[in-house]
């Protein structure tokens, strides 16, 4: 099953895009390509995905395509299942495997030749697809010599050459088009060049090389896009120039401008640590990342690492937010807590601050806990003193722990601190108090299996503010052991400081929406001009959005483009799709009518891209998990409403990248119709941070 994911997900994203008529007849808005081949396939795929965006599906298998044989036996299931409009394949280096005893060939030239005419034979009778042949890449003999030591089997470079020959006279004479991958690569020292070390496949510019060439003759063969197309009323922006859609709340200055001031890095003082010497000052929580910290060897969540230090407070605002610990140097801004970190999350009031521990992988996913007593919205206290008392702590991370899911341990000890006096309390605020520091001092946390997958890449450790705008924390680091590197700071250390010592007005306020047309940037198109910006989950209800239709629930909509999400605080969404104007103080995911995808999610997960509605009467619908959205990738999405489907109930079904989500609509629902007579971004209001958010090259049905 394993191996067919992406081609079921694909099979989705195809039936999704299908447009009117009954299934047998249905066209597809975008071709579907498929591509095969052995391990340089799978390397050069994702590339030529991304290039033939907007232009065809491509779906590959998870799988080596291995010999004419393996591709030959499993050509039902990898392509002519997908009945795809072009296949581009390829075998042949695993062919000439040869067996160091015997000298034979895996699969000799002749028994290769046979089967290359058979694929090609049963690809034409059965996937009808139109057939591009690619020519085997060259190995690097000298490089791949180490290699065969521990194999039954070797390979020539010569060999591949001459089983290349062979399938270029086949093809020419079954009138394949052939694609060269050797020439694509450029003379000999050029495809050296951009060949790894291992000799066989290739670095990352030499795959995107390969993937070029690939696309440009899959381009040459992808069928013209028929009338059937557009007969369906849609509408195409590519934002080269303004749309002229219509801004409500979308633009909103901050009312107070919000100065920032940071002053924190190397201290002569002595408020942490044994002795004078620290690191610490004024931290401000801002959108904009300030940090001052040591480089350190890259630690992925494979690797077992850990560190302990000492810390203190001295004065704190409501709002304040700093983070202390591992984290990835690449941080886009206005993400919260920082995204690829491991360390100590604070966040202050006037009294005192709260400490949490969390790991957040590069895709943004959470896990962790706190260290001092939390129950969201009813139980949480502001037990770090801000009166200079001195915390020690330890933090080590094993991926070797919890079976192997990988674990982490926090301690915590102060020499001075009593339980702070929460006076009388409810019993599962007891329970929670007790649980926690300073009655608990070691804190283990598990990872669940496959969060470790996630990923995680830290190549800084120090100070770094929380990144979205509030309050000022002054405090201060002292004694830091990482990874058994001691530091005392009796001098400077010279650490990384960026925007460190500083003070600016910042924009980006909670409330204050800045979204729209952007002319200038392109996150998520190849050309400048584009759509997005920040939206806030907070402040007053704002859109931006096409004037299309009347459309309602007896017409099918389809919606599909291109979309990054560039940067998002835990607790922050937004929405994308077909809504009424009508209310302009609350957001129709509310109100009702509304048919679209929600961009949002748990702060373990990150963001959902998942299909969304509210009826004319208020009724809504959602699924609870789908797609996610990674943090700094562009992704293929599409929403498709079709009222036929699901018993005829209506359903909808949402693709983003390769993976679908399907909703159907209860019986009746439908019946309560939705007036919508705009397509676009719209934000939400139930309280929390900003997501920054682009989309290009949009599709969407604009009329009946
Ligand atoms: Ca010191
Ligand atoms: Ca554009």
């Amino acid at each position: 099953m394993r191996t067919l994911a992406i081609l079921f997900a694909l099979a989705l994203a195809a039936n999704a895009l299908a447009q009117g008529g009954p299934p047998a007849a249905t066209k597809q808005a975008l071709p579907k390509v498929v591509l095969l081949g052995d391990s340089v396939r799978e390397h050069y795929a994702p590339f030529v995905a991304e290039l033939l965006a907007g232009k065809a599906v491509v779906g590959t298998p998870k799988v080596n395509g291995g010999d004419t044989g393996k591709l030959l036996s499993n050509l039902n299931e990898w392509a002519v299942k997908e009945q795809p409009d072009v296949v581009h394949f390829n075998s042949g280096i695993h062919d000439t495997k040869r067996d160091q005893k015997t000298g034979k060939y895996n699969v000799p030239p002749e028994k290769y030749e046979a089967n290359l005419r058979e694929i090609v034979k049963r690809l034409r009778a059965e996937a009808k697809a139109k057939l591009v042949f690619a020519l085997s890449t060259p190995l690097i003999d000298e490089r791949t010599k180490g290699y065969w030591k521990t194999r039954s089997y070797q390979l020539f470079n010569a060999s591949v050459m001459d089983y290349n020959v062979i399938a270029l006279r086949v093809m020419k004479e079954l009138d394949v088009p052939v694609n060269d991958l050797s020439a694509a690569l450029g003379d000999a020292k050029e495809s050296a060049r951009l060949h790894d070390s291992g000799g066989i496949h290739f670095t990352e510019e030499g795959s995107k090389k390969l993937a070029a060439a690939v696309a440009a003759v899959i381009i040459k063969h992808l069928p013209a896009r028929g009338a059937g197309t557009q007969a369906l009323s849609l509408k195409t922006e590519s934002f080269d120039r303004d749309p002229g859609w219509e801004g409500h709340h979308n633009r909103i200055a901050p009312e107070m401008p919000l100065i920032v001031t940071q002053d924190f890095g190397y201290s002569a003082t002595n408020h942490a640590g044994k002795s004078a010497g620290e690191i610490g000052g004024s931290i401000q929580r801002s959108t904009t990342p300030a940090l001052y910290a040591a480089e350190i060897p890259m630690k992925t969540l494979d690797d077992k690492f850990s560190a302990s230090g000492s810390f203190t407070v001295t004065k704190s605002q409501p709002g304040a937010g700093v983070f202390f610990g591992f984290f990835n140097s690449n941080q886009p801004g206005g993400s919260g807590r920082p995204i690829g970190s491991l360390g100590l999350d604070f966040d202050f009031e006037g009294k005192g601050g709260r400490l949490a521990t969390r790991l957040i992988t590069n895709t943004n996913k959470s896990c962790g806990t706190f260290i001092t007593p939390y129950l969201p919205g009813k139980f949480r206290p502001t037990p770090i003193k801000n009166d200079g008392t001195r915390y020690n702590w330890t933090l080590a991370y094993d991926p070797e722990a919890a079976s192997g899911n990988g674990q982490f341990t926090f301690t915590m000890r102060s020499d001075t601190h009593t339980i702070q006096d929460y006076g009388t309390l409810p019993q599962n605020s007891e329970e929670e108090a007790q649980a926690r520091f300073p009655n608990t001092k070691t804190f283990t946390v598990d990872l669940t299996p496959g969060f470790r997958k996630e990923g995680a890449t830290f190549d800084r450790f120090g100070v770094l503010n929380m990144m979205k705008s509030g309050g000022v924390a002054t405090m201060f680091f002292d004694d830091v052991m990482i990874d058994g590197r001691a530091e005392d700071f009796s001098k400077d250390p010279r650490w990384i400081a960026v925007g460190n010592r500083t003070t600016y007005e910042d924009r980006e306020v909670v409330g204050a929406h800045d979204f729209g047309f952007s002319a200038k940037t392109n996150n998520a198109g190849g050309t400048a001009g584009e759509i997005g910006g920040g939206l806030w989950r907070s402040g007053d209800y704002g859109y931006y959005a096409d004037r299309i239709g009347p459309l309602n629930l007896e017409q099918r909509l389809e919606a599909r483009g291109k979309v990054k999400l560039v940067t998002a605080g835990p607790d922050s969404d937004m929405h994308i799709g077909w809504f009424s104007s009508a209310i302009k103080n609350k957001s129709p995911d509310e109100t009702g009518n509304f048919i679209g995808i929600h961009v949002g999610g748990p702060t373990r997960i990150g963001h959902y891209f998942i299909p969304q509605f509210a009826t004319a009467t208020g009724t809504k619908g959602k699924v609870d998990s789908g797609p996610v959205l990674t943090p700094g990738k562009l992704f293929d999405w599409s929403l498709v409403y079709d009222p036929t489907a699901g018993g005829g109930n209506g359903e909808m079904r949402v693709t983003l990248g390769t993976e679908s989500v399907t909703l159907a609509l209860k019986p009746g629902q439908k019946k309560q119709g939705a007036t919508l007579d705009r397509f676009g971004l719209f934000t939400s209001q139930a309280g929390g941070q900003m997501v920054k958010i682009f989309l290009d090259d949009v599709s969407y049905t604009a009329a009946p």
